[in-house]
């Protein structure tokens, strides 16, 4: 047996291993040499373990003492441990927090971006150039009543406008009243001028809708954007000016020409075309507004002249990127889609 060890000496060793430890702790740089220092101070073959290994030589009455003793440092040393890893741990996150930033506002970066539909950049690109010229946009509901869509814009009741091949009738509404898709976007610009006085240069983009049978050129459901410039001392050169600027800006300095035509709700009135590729494309109608349609609204054609104009949106899609057939610009085909 080996030769006995005062309980002081062991007592002093403790002590020491106490210092030492709180020492290495203190200093410890990272987590995993933290963990090193449990297994070397506190393991199975650790440092502790040595000194409690020595406790066999021990008087039997001065082992509890000893116990005690070692306990005490077992746990200051599993406190002392636990302490520094939390600085480790909060310091390590102050430091990433302060390194790292979140753009949430950065562009995506997991696959190709999502685009405007070639329709939908067309009409904004229309009413991009129109707000250049100084007008507003209006917009107005799709389920019209037959005055806002025929009666106030000078279309008697007989007119084959009306007729119903070409207009999509609803059921009448909860009072009674005569419900239909409107064919075209100039009950907006009624409905501004009843509640706007002029004057009013107004742009109004929307849905319409007309019975005609589905082909390459025709859908039941387009787009139209149509004008409205109302105020004192407006004459056809005011139209003419507008119009070719306007397309100018959109497709490029093309020959224009202007050919007399006629609708019920402008006098005079003309279809524009545009030589593109060599041929000459009908591209929109417009007009000087019948003072009849004035009239009914109770403002004085006397004092006010106002010319108006519209177009159908897909038409312009198509030519400006050379797509031949309509059906493309709504069969949500991505491979087509993708294109633009
Ligand atoms: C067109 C052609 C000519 C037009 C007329 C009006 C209104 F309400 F002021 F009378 N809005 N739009 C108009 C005139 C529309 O589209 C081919």
């Amino acid at each position: 047996m080996s030769a006995t060890i005062s309980l002081q000496q062991l007592t002093d060793q403790l002590e020491a291993l106490e210092a030492e430890a709180a020492a290495a702790i203190e200093a410890a740089p990272g987590p995993a040499d933290l963990e090193q220092l449990r297994v070397d101070l506190l393991g199975k073959k650790g440092r502790l373990s040595a000194v409690l290994g020595a406790m066999g030589r021990l008087p039997g009455d001065e082992r509890p003492q000893l116990g005690q003793r070692a306990n005490v440092l077992k746990e200051q040393v599993q406190q002392r441990l636990g302490a520094r890893l939390e600085q480790l741990r909060s310091a390590a996150m102050a430091e990433r927090i302060a390194r790292e930033s979140l753009d949430v506002t950065a562009p995506c970066r997991y696959g190709p971006p999502g685009h405007r539909h070639p329709l939908q950049a067309t009409v904004e690109e229309i009413l991009d150039i129109f707000a250049g010229l100084g007008y507003r946009v209006a917009e107005g509901p799709e389920v019209e009543s037959d005055h806002y869509n025929f009666t106030a814009l000078n279309i008697p009741p007989h007119h084959p406008a009306r007729d119903m091949q070409d207009t999509f009738y609803l059921a009448p509404g909860p009072d009674g009243s005569e419900r239909l898709l409107r064919t075209h976007t100039s009950p907006v610009q009624i409905r501004h001028l009843e509640a706007n006085p002029p004057p009013v240069r107004i742009v109004a983009p929307g849905r319409v809708f007309r019975r005609d049978a589905v082909d390459a050129t025709h859908s039941p459901v387009f787009h139209q954007v149509e004008v409205l410039a109302l105020d004192e001392g407006l004459d056809f050169s005011h139209l003419r000016g507008t119009v070719t600027t306007f397309l100018e800006r959109f497709f490029g300095d093309l020959p224009v020409r202007f050919r007399a035509s006629y609708f019920p709700f402008t006098e005079p009135s003309a279809e524009v075309d545009v030589q593109w590729r060599g041929r000459w494309l009908e591209v929109m109608g417009c007009g000087m507004v019948d003072p009849a349609v004035l009239e009914g609204l109770g403002i004085d054609p006397e004092r006010w002249s106002g010319f108006a104009a519209g177009l159908g949106v897909e038409r312009f899609c198509m030519v400006r990127h050379g797509i031949d057939d309509i059906r493309r610009l709504y069969s949500s085909d991505l491979r087509f889609l993708e294109q633009f």
